[in-house]
């Protein structure tokens, strides 16, 4: 039997049932705040800087200031692992402006909520990552960089939503988004990579996506195991002509596709450099 979960908010803890934040405050109200995703392996929080680093970032560029140095942020979050006892998971800090009023104001917000939520987490079924999984593309476009940055993290997720919704309609578990100028960008909540040639492609940051920790890694891993790696921008028809395709994301790792829109991509079957990287992955988070 496990025990309750325990919730750290602004330097306390609470039982998952006790532990709450105002109707009022913006993140409810707007969706006005920032979070991460980060994984537990072996007790420990995969690349725990670099998430809090981007939390930090997120939150700067929506004009929030983290009552938290980064420091203190990161030992809230060990704390909150430790208090829990959990060895593999998932842990998620979240940032809210805080409780104001019924208007967008948010100057009336003067308490910014630091939440940790640690719990276990939900990835997808085994087989899609031997046989390979399926992915739409979808119509809702990602968010315009210039309406609200993909780089942010922010808790307003209806953009990514919107598009979980379509590819579950459309019988898939992630769904591919364009961008603004009709060009790849990245899944609901997960990177794309395809491989052409024995050369690794992803969509660059200025496609308009959220710089993903997982895609940061893996594009660390293929270069230092002898691969080229380019950032561009790409099209379905990239996508469509790939040797191999396959997503990057805390909570998928890296998770082959073999077909996207019904169509096969490369042999249908997850191919060798995505099988190579995901060992590669495999032994570094186990380490
Ligand atoms: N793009 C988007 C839009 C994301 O939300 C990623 C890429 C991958 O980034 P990381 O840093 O994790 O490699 C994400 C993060 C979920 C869930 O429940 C997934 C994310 C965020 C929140 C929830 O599947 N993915």
């Amino acid at each position: 039997m496990s025990a309750l979960p325990k919730v750290y908010i602004n330097g306390k803890f609470y039982d998952k049932p006790d532990a709450k934040v105002s109707v009022y405050d913006h993140a409810l109200l707007y969706g006005d705040g920032v979070f991460e995703g980060i994984r537990i392996y072996s007790g420990k929080a995969f690349k725990l800087i670099e998430h809090v680093a981007r939390l930090f970032e997120s939150a700067r560029s929506i004009n929030l200031e983290i009552p938290l140095s980064q420091e203190a942020t990161i030992k809230a979050i060990n704390d909150t692992i430790a208090i829990n006892n959990k060895i593999d998971g998932y842990c998620r800090p979240i940032v809210t402006r805080g409780a104001g009023s019924l208007g967008l104001d948010p100057r009336r917000c003067s308490d910014p909520q630091v939440i940790v939520i640690v719990d276990d987490i939900t990835m997808y079924p085994p087989d899609l990552y031997e046989n390979g999984m399926e992915i739409a593309t979808v119509s809702t476009i990602r968010n315009h960089p210039n309406a609200l940055n993909p780089r942010i993290k922010s808790l307003n997720y209806l953009n990514n939503i919107l598009a979980k919704i379509e590819g579950i309609q459309a019988g898939c578990l992630e769904s591919l988004m364009l961008n603004h100028k009709g060009e790849i960008a990245e899944c609901s909540g997960d990177n794309i990579f395809l491989v052409k040639g024995g050369v690794i492609r992803t969509p660059s940051i200025d496609s308009g996506i959220l710089e993903g920790i997982t895609r940061n890694t893996v594009i660390d891993l293929a270069r230092n195991n002898g691969y080229t790696v380019e950032e561009l921008g790409l099209t379905r028809h990239d996508v469509f002509i790939a040797d191999e395709c396959f997503l990057t994301g805390t909570a998928a790792e890296i998770i082959p596709v073999t077909k996207c829109d019904a169509r096969v991509i490369g042999s249908g079957k997850p191919g060798p450099i995505s099988c190579e990287l995901r060992e590669a992955f495999f032994k570094l988070v186990r380490e």
